[in-house]
């Protein structure tokens, strides 16, 4: 057997066992890098659009992204946040979410015809990009109640930077999946676990850009507080079997809503020539 399959049986029943594991080198850093750079465009195109100088950080491009990052927070709120949501629906990192690797891993965790019951998140933690009376990492949570779908279900969680353990790693409890649904109390984000628990029950999952941490949908998990300040960037992704039998027998279940806003902006956008403009230039 080859180093690399037996790291890769490990790997499997790790998941297994523990209900995680860390999959190293999963995507290649320049695929994660290229993500992390037209993030980086996103929150730069919102400063200019703006019109605020564009800071550099004095640093690497990640210095520099999170320098960006606090300057729009400063600025605007609402732009920020809807920029750090629009990340996640960058097709650089949809089609990461269904790339071959993911797809034979999937494949070897037992998920036949998988299903994305929702486009990825992006999930940003900084000490300094605190949104005032918001998100703060997420306290402990299974994620099965917030999909309710295949209970094989699994998340596929990818540092876009370097998440060591002081820098907001996921921490997670051992074999909590083999409990299945713990008791919980509904929160704005999550079905909270608050009884039974121990720090000293988790375990941080660092994880560098390529490697993926994978969890089931079962295992109790949350963001590392403690003694973590800087700045990191994940994104994750959550695969169900569209073939477990209890999926099928409840007819396909989803707790994602997807809405829509009707009403139109009240300043009459788009005039026409607008639109016309469009299609006489190349398209933006
Ligand atoms: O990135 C984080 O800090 C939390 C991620 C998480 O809890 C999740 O994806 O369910």
């Amino acid at each position: 057997v080859s180093g690399e399959a037996s790291e890769r049986a490990a790997t499997l029943r790790s998941y297994r066992e523990l209900g995680y594991a860390v999959v190293r080198g999963l995507f290649s850093v320049e695929a994660i890098d290229a993500v992390l750079r037209e993030v980086d465009g996103l929150f730069t195109g919102q400063l200019r659009r703006l019109g605020q100088a564009v800071p550099d950080g004095a640093g690497d491009g990640e210095a520099a992204l999170r320098a960006r990052m606090e300057a729009l927070l400063a600025l605007d709120v609402p732009t920020y946040l809807a920029t750090a949501r629009h990340a996640a629906k960058l097709m650089s990192l949809q089609a990461l979410a269904v790339s071959a690797p993911v797809v034979a891993l999937l494949g070897e965790l037992g998920l036949r015809t998988p299903s994305l019951p929702t486009t990825p998140v992006v999930h940003i933690m900084g000490d300094t990009l605190r949104i005032p009376g918001g998100y703060y990492g997420l306290a402990a949570h299974q994620d099965w109640p917030s999909i309710q779908g295949a209970l094989g279900s699994v998340v596929v969680w990818t540092p876009l930077t370097d998440v060591d353990a002081r820098r907001f790693p996921v921490e997670l409890i051992p074999r909590s999946h083999l409990r299945g649904l713990w008791p919980g109390v509904i929160t704005r984000d999550a079905l909270e676990i608050q009884d039974g628990l121990r720090d000293a029950d988790f375990v941080r999952a660092p994880a560098r850009p390529g490697d993926a941490l994978i969890f089931s949908v079962f295992t109790v998990h949350r963001t590392a507080l403690q003694g973590c300040s800087g700045m990191r960037i994940a994104a994750s992704a959550r695969y169900e079997s569209s073939e477990e039998p209890t999926f099928i027998a409840r007819g396909f279940p989803c707790a994602y809503k997807r809405t829509v806003e009707r009403q139109l902006p009240s300043d009459g956008f788009p005039a026409p020539a607008d639109v016309t403009a469009l299609f006489r230039a190349p398209a933006r």
